[in-house]
């Protein structure tokens, strides 16, 4: 399933070409933490372990994790026996189409769904557009996270590992030492309609 979900994410690398330049001059550095170089259309754990960058314990990595990438390859090793906390820019927020949302994605059932286009209101779904969205959430590439939760991943080579982080975790210890990596919860053929960026850290504290 992996795979498949890499071939077909990689439709969507045309679209994010723009958007990355646009991600490149919008951003800004939280100041503290060293800017990593995000590759966006690379897979992650492509690379061998000894080409990613580390962090020594209290240093932190400042990540861009663009919407519309798959993968956001980081080329940032998170290592075995190590202690990470990940943490989101509050206000920071995402698009799904129209639908605007912050790290902690959306839902079906949510009441107040923001739109991230001025011109257009975007409304709970009804009827066969609801009963598509509940059909489609078990083959989300996360499915037990929502829509658009920000999701991590180790990865070395094909061995890859996922884990929701949301708004933020504190006191993550990998299993094994990988490529840290990032993405947006979604149907891995609707990248193409995905906008906007958050800002994370990956501090390591052990
Ligand atoms: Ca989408």
């Amino acid at each position: 399933m992996k795979m498949i979900n890499v071939y077909i994410c990689a439709l969507s690398v045309a679209v994010l070409a723009l958007q990355v330049q646009q991600v490149a001059t919008a951003e800004s550095s939280t100041g503290e933490c060293r800017i990593v170089k995000v590759d966006y259309e690379r897979d992650c754990g492509e690379k061998s372990l000894d080409e990613l960058e580390t962090l020594k314990q209290g240093e932190c990595a400042e990540i861009i994790v663009n919407a519309a990438s798959c993968w956001n390859a980081s080329g940032l090793q998170l290592e075995k026996d190590a202690t990470y906390d990940i943490k989101t820019m509050a206000g920071d927020y995402w698009c799904d189409a129209d639908t605007k949302c912050g790290a902690d994605g959306w839902r079906i059932q949510d009441e107040n769904y923001q739109s991230c286009n001025p011109e257009v209101e975007v409304e709970a779904a009804t009827g066969i557009k609801r009963w598509l969205f509940l059909k489609s959430e078990s083959i989300r590439r996360f499915p037990d996270a929502d829509w658009f939760e920000l999701i991590g991943v180790n990865a070395a080579n094909d061995d890859i590992s996922e884990f929701r982080i949301a708004k933020g975790i504190d006191d993550h210890q990998p299993v094994k030492s990988g490529e840290f990596c990032a993405y947006a919860n979604d149907l891995s053929l609707f990248y193409w309609n995905n906008s906007k960026s958050l800002k994370i850290t990956v501090r390591r504290t052990k």
